[in-house]
């Protein structure tokens, strides 16, 4: 299987500075914005700065170190959000991916929602 990246979806725009973005966090390997399209009082996106179109992609092509980075931007946004377990009502965290995941932008992201209830994890 080949993954194929549109370097013309909105998040490589972000990424390169061509769009604004209200940046929560930035690190070498990671960039937290919040959603233009909020779903809950907190919603903030997470996405890898290397070209990978989803999750799965970058499980199987990005190099330990950029895993390691983006994972740790996750639960470092968690902390600003202050929705992570130990110190806050906790989170919901979705990637969407592909056709049947209802993937808007191709584009690997995961979603972090907190500030309500999320719900039940399948609506339909
Ligand atoms: P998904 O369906 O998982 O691909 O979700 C894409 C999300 O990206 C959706 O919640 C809306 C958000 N989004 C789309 N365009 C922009 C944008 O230009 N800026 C920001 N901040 N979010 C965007």
């Amino acid at each position: 299987m080949t993954y194929i990246y549109d370097n013309q979806n909105i998040f490589a725009k972000i990424l390169r500075g061509e769009i604004p973005n209200d940046t929560v966090l930035e690190t070498d390997h990671a960039l937290a914005f919040r959603d233009i399209n909020a779903q809950r009082p907190l919603h903030v996106l997470v996405i890898p700065k290397g070209s990978y179109v989803s999750f799965d992609h970058f499980a199987k092509e990005a190099s330990g170190i950029e895993i390691i980075g983006f994972t740790r931007a996750i639960g470092k946004v968690c902390d600003i959000l202050g929705v992570s377990i130990d110190a806050g009502d906790g989170f919901r965290m979705i990637a969407n991916s592909g056709e049947h995941g209802v993937q808007e932008v191709p584009h690997l992201h995961v979603h972090i929602l907190g500030g309500s209830s999320a719900g039940r994890m399948i609506q339909s």
